[in-house]
């Protein structure tokens, strides 16, 4: 079942935004698109559908990421199924109940505090985050453990560009992500699903990764609440909850983090979280993936590839690990 996002109460003041013309980067992809004789596949078409656009909420474009691995030459999934189809346990554990609930996330005002193993710890205001490094537009694919996948153009700037800026010391070896957890704007808090605030992490060097992106909008406009407004993670390597929506804190720390899902489920839910279609879930194999948008009678499934296709770009980091056992 779909429902339509609920966007009203979450605009925010244009004057927030850089106002540019958000179709420039759904132009270039054709220009690319074609140049690269993929007119014929059906694809630019499907992005001329989405010029139509979201058009709601305010825009955010993005330039064309030069990241290596930032761009899927894949069907985009349509924004409505993108948006209605979500994980965001603070306002529901359905996956039509972020698209209903999420209307009551403000996000104005909004800080992220900076803290622990870093030279420059501090708070951000959102708007200062939105000016801190130039807006790319990324089409990654996010997969979820739970077996499915889409491919989104996400908007925002490589982690790296804000921890950096913090400075982390030589004693920062991993980074861990809180989002907010507010009973009065979510739902969901007041169940006791998951131990609250929802917290995850990531190695060093995978946080500064050029790949991990810290995401503030899609489709060319800003997040709507129920993607992880107004700024989350997008780690399109590892399995979607690895990906924090709505973040409020940041902080570097010697020793590794245990994230919310690995204490719900240690057995289940490791650290890395790498997309591994060799090492399964303990209750369903992770060997193939289901399309959301493509979820007709006679879709096939997709095989899942490993660290979800982008093993060229972070393959190097894990080398020398046992994956099974760092699942
Ligand atoms: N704060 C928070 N972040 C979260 C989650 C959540 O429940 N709470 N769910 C995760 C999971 S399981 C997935 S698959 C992705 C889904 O992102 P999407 O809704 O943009 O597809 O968000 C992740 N980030
Ligand atoms: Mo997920």
């Amino acid at each position: 079942m779909h429902f339509l996002p609920q966007r009203d109460g979450q605009r925010i003041p244009s004057s927030d935004i850089t106002p540019r013309d958000v179709y420039d980067s759904r132009r270039d992809w054709l220009k690319t698109a074609g140049a690269l004789g993929l007119t014929g596949l059906g694809l630019s078409g499907t992005v001329q559908a989405q010029t139509a656009g979201p058009g709601k909420l305010a825009k955010l474009p993005g330039a064309k990421s030069a990241v290596p691995g930032g761009f899927a030459l894949e069907k985009l999934t349509s924004y409505q199924d993108a948006t209605t189809y979500n994980n965001f346990y603070e306002f529901g554990t359905d996956k039509s109940d972020p698209a209903k609930n999420a209307h009551t996330l403000k996000t104005r005002p909004w800080t992220v505090a900076i803290e622990g193993e870093c030279a420059k710890p501090g708070r951000y205001g959102i708007e200062d985050l939105l000016k801190l490094a130039p807006m790319e537009e990324r089409i990654y694919r996010l997969r979820c453990v739970e077996g499915w996948s889409m491919v989104v153009p996400w908007v925002g700037y490589s982690l790296s560009e804000l921890l950096k800026k913090a400075e982390p010391t030589g004693k920062a070896k991993y980074v861990e992500f809180t989002t907010l957890a507010d009973k009065a704007q979510m739902s969901g808090v007041r169940s006791g699903v998951l131990d609250w605030p929802y917290i995850e992490g990531l190695r060093m060097d995978e946080a500064m990764h050029p790949l991990a992106l810290l995401a503030f909008g899609m489709y060319g406009e800003v997040l709507p609440n129920q993607n992880g407004a107004p700024l989350r993670l997008v780690v399109p390597w590892k399995y979607g909850f690895k990906s924090a929506k709505s973040i409020v804190r940041i902080r570097f720390l010697e020793q590794q983090p245990v994230s919310s899902w690995t204490k719900a489920a240690q057995q289940e839910y490791g650290f890395y979280s790498n997309v591994n279609p060799k090492v399964d879930h303990p209750r369903w194999s992770q060997a193939s993936e289901r399309r959301i948008g493509e979820d007709g009678l006679f879709a096939k499934k997709r095989p899942t590839l490993m660290f979800n296709g982008y093993e060229p770009q972070v393959g190097q980091l894990y080398a020398g690990m046992d994956l099974k056992k760092n699942y």
